[in-house]
C-alpha cells in the first residue's frame, strides 16, 4: 500500500497521530481529538494516518480480514454529527464468535449496533463500481453485531478524528447462516435491536444509503483512489442499520434480521 494522497502534515506527524491512535486503543484509553491540535486535518490526511495505523499493527502480525463502512445511516450521521460516510480496516483480532462471552474490559465506551455483513467471493476494484456488481461478487451475507469504541473523549469526533481512529473499529461478531443474495432484496430485509429484552430499535436494510450493497459499492469506489480493493474472501460490514447503543458487562444484545437470522452477544 502507498500513501499517495496530498498531505500537509509530514511523514512523521503521520506516524506520530497513528501511533497516538493505536496506544489509545490498545490500552484503552480516551484521547483527545486530533482535531483539537491538527484544526486543518483533512479527510485525506485522516485516511494516511488510518492507513500508516494498518501498516503498524500488520507489523506486529495483525492480520486484516476486511473492511466496514461507517455513518452509512441518517440514524447514524445524525446520533455522530457527521453526515458521510467513513470506511475502517478490520482486523483478526477484532473477530469474536458468539458462543464467547464479549470481554469489555479492554474496550473504553463500547456501543453495539446492528449491521448487514458480506463475505466477498470474488475481488473487486473499481471508480465507478455499482451496487449490481458489488452483490454479483459477494457469496454471502450475514447478520452482525459491530462493537465500535471510539478511542476519543466522551465518543465525540468529526469527520477526519474519526477516520484516523479507523473508524471506531472495535469488535465484531457474526450470526445466524451464511445466506446468498440472488433471491434476497437486502434493502426490504427488517431489522430489530433488543438489549436485555428491550426492543430498542427497528429499521430495514434500505436504511444503509437506500441499499447495503450501495455501501459497499461506494467503499470499492473510495479504496480504488488509493489505489486499494476488496479481495476475495473479504468480511465487509455495512454500516450499522440503526443508532448505536452502550454495552456493559453483564448486558445481552440481540439482533435480528429477517431472512439472515439472529446474532446474539453476551459481554462480560
Ligand atoms: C463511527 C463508526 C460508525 C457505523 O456503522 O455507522 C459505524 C462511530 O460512530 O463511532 O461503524
Ligand atoms: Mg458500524
Amino acid at each position: 500500500m502507498s500513501v499517495s494522497l496530498e498531505s500537509s502534515l509530514t511523514a512523521d506527524q503521520i506516524e506520530q497521530l497513528a501511533v497516538l491512535c493505536k496506544d489509545a486503543e490498545e490500552q484503552a484509553h480516551e484521547i483527545t481529538k486530533l482535531t483539537d491540535e491538527f484544526p486543518n486535518l483533512s479527510v485525506d490526511e485522516a485516511y494516511a494516518v488510518q492507513q500508516k495505523l494498518i501498516h503498524l499493527k500488520q507489523a506486529e502480525g495483525k492480520k486484516v480480514i476486511g473492511r466496514k463502512l461507517g455513518l452509512t445511516s441518517v440514524a447514524k450521521q445524525q446520533m455522530m454529527g457527521v453526515h458521510e460516510p467513513t470506511y475502517g480496516t478490520l482486523f483478526d483480532y477484532m473477530m469474536l464468535s458468539e458462543t464467547e462471552p464479549v470481554d469489555l474490559s479492554s474496550l473504553i465506551h463500547p456501543k453495539a449496533e446492528p449491521e448487514i455483513a458480506f463475505y466477498m467471493g470474488e475481488h473487486l476494484e473499481g471508480s465507478n463500481v455499482t451496487g449490481i456488481q458489488v452483490l454479483s461478487a459477494t457469496k454471502y451475507v450475514m447478520p452482525a453485531i459491530e462493537i465500535i469504541d471510539s478511542r476519543y473523549k466522551d465518543f465525540r469526533f468529526t469527520l477526519p478524528d474519526v477516520v484516523a481512529d479507523n473508524s471506531s473499529s472495535s469488535r465484531v461478531v457474526l450470526g445466524g447462516k451464511a445466506t446468498r443474495v440472488e433471491e434476497i432484496d437486502l434493502s426490504l430485509l427488517g431489522v430489530v435491536f433488543y438489549k436485555n429484552g428491550n426492543l430498542e430499535s427497528t429499521g430495514a436494510g434500505a436504511a444503509v444509503l437506500g441499499h447495503p450493497a450501495t455501501a459497499v459499492a461506494w467503499l470499492v469506489n473510495k479504496l480504488y483512489l488509493q489505489g486499494e480493493k476488496l479481495r476475495k474472501g473479504d468480511l465487509v460490514l455495512s454500516g450499522a442499520i440503526t443508532g448505536a447503543y452502550s454495552i456493559q458487562p453483564g448486558d445481552h444484545v440481540d439482533v435480528r434480521i429477517e431472512k439472515l437470522g439472529n446474532v446474539t452477544i453476551h459481554c462480560k
